[in-house]
């Protein structure tokens, strides 16, 4: 089963948006396969955007997701990293469909609340960046078999 890493960014965590968001992976079908609460530091933050580095918003970036604590998630399910970027949206909210969870509650791309892996390769990097592989339960989960053939 294809796995994501997710990110509720410091923004999320600080507006009280953290329920909402992982209610709307729980509805759509995906399933948890690890979580957890934590505050990133720079050597993590750093690796996290390292094709970035170079960039103007580098340094921005980099900054805002060390600011406040974050929610690291794996999810899981078929197609999962194109399914969740379609459920994020947009990096920039200013182009995100309105239904989106950026479209919905993001203003600007400085503070788009969400990260999403944006390939199965990155995916697979950035969960080894946040998660040990015994950090990833896999389990049986009533439905399953109600989400696809
Ligand atoms: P993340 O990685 O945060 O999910 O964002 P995306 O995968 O959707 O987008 P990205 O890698 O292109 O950007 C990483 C991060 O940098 C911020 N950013 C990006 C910014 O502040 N200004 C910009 O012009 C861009 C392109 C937002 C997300």
């Amino acid at each position: 089963m294809e796995k994501t890493f997710i990110m509720l960014k410091p923004d999320a965590v600080q507006r009280g948006l953290v329920g909402e968001i992982i209610a709307r992976f729980e509805k759509k079908g995906f399933k948890l396969a690890g979580m957890k609460f934590i505050q990133v530091d720079r050597a993590l933050a750093e690796a996290h955007y390292a094709e970035h580095r170079g960039k103007g918003f580098f340094e921005p970036t980099v900054a805002y997701i060390m600011s406040s604590p974050v929610v690291a998630m794996v999810w899981q399910g078929k197609n999962a990293v194109a399914l969740a970027r379609q459920l994020m949206g947009s990096t920039k909210p200013v182009e995100a469909s309105p239904g989106s969870i950026r479209g919905m509650y993001g203003m600007d791309v400085s503070r788009n609340i969400i990260h999403g892996s944006d390939s199965v390769t990155s995916a697979e990097r950035e969960i080894a960046l946040y998660f040990k592989p015994e950090e990833l339960i896999d389990y049986p989960k009533v439905g399953d078999e109600w989400l696809s053939e």
